[in-house]
């Protein structure tokens, strides 16, 4: 680690406000440069105790640039991790605030919501599969607080991986049900298709990712308790989003998701 206990602080200060604000500022690694993951992940630990003590709940984890197109699209070669907050959810079907993003882009993941306590170091995705009570199709609002969307590991980590907001799919499937690894997404932004993939994109199995999750939890002493909801990460880029658009998220055998942007 290279930030004081100070340091980290004064960093979780500076994103709860820009991500309060709707504001972008530059990547943390400008004014330290040595800042390592771990502080990144010392900033984003200081931010949920900070949400949490305001009484605000966690619905669950995400991980994210766990795709190859991700990876490129932002330039980061390693797997993040961030906390949802149940606030920040939103329903399928809803219209979205853009006014309180800074410039929000949209994804297709598949979540998993847990029916027991999986916990790392050694977590499998059999154990994921085992644990598993069903997966939804998903859209992941990400908004870095960081100018241009350019940062690198340690500070989109301290971002808490870009977390904005996530609207979990209506349609529930037990995991038996389907084959995890073949699931045909694709993304219509005011009714043009924009951009497709498959789910095996994800790291083969989108369930290999939420054992890397629950083995990146047990790094910082953590478990993944039961009932968690759990996004998996994109399994295409990311898609810029204003205020007016209509998203729909086609999820083959799945459904889909279906959200609005707006200004109000
Ligand atoms: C970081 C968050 C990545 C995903 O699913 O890959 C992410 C970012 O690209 O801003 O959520
Ligand atoms: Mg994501």
């Amino acid at each position: 680690m290279a930030l004081t206990p100070n340091e980290v602080n004064q960093l979780c200060d500076r994103v709860l406000a820009a991500q309060r604000g709707a504001y972008a500022i530059p990547k943390l690694t400008d004014d330290f440069p040595a800042m390592t993951v771990d502080d990144g992940y010392a900033v984003q630990a200081a931010l949920r105790r900070r949400l949490c003590a305001e009484g605000r709940r966690q619905a669950g984890w995400k991980i994210g640039l766990t795709s190859k197109a991700k990876m490129q699209q932002m330039g980061v070669s390693v797997p993040s991790i961030g906390f949802l907050m149940e606030d920040t959810a939103r329903a399928d079907g809803s219209t979205i605030s853009t006014q309180d993003l800074v410039h929000p882009r949209v994804e297709c993941e598949i979540a998993f919501f847990t029916k027991a306590e999986l916990r790392g170091p050694d977590c499998t995705a059999e154990q994921v599969l085992a644990a598993t009570d069903y997966v939804v199709p998903a859209i992941e609002i990400i908004d870095s607080r960081f100018s241009g969307f350019k940062f690198d590991l340690p500070s989109v980590i301290a971002d808490n991986g870009s977390s904005a907001r996530f609207v979990p799919g209506s349609t529930r499937h037990t995991v038996d049900a389907l084959d995890l690894r073949a699931i045909h997404v694709s993304l219509e932004k005011n009714g043009e298709p924009v951009v497709a993939g498959v789910s095996d994109a994800v790291l083969g199995n989108p369930a290999i990712a939420i054992a890397m999750l629950v083995n990146l939890l047990a790094v910082q002493g953590e478990s993944l308790p039961a009932e968690s909801f759990v996004m998996s990460g994109a399994i295409t880029e990311a898609i810029p989003v204003k205020a007016g658009d209509s998203i729909r998220a086609k999820f083959d055998g799945m459904g889909s998701v279906n959200i609005q942007f707006d200004a109000a």
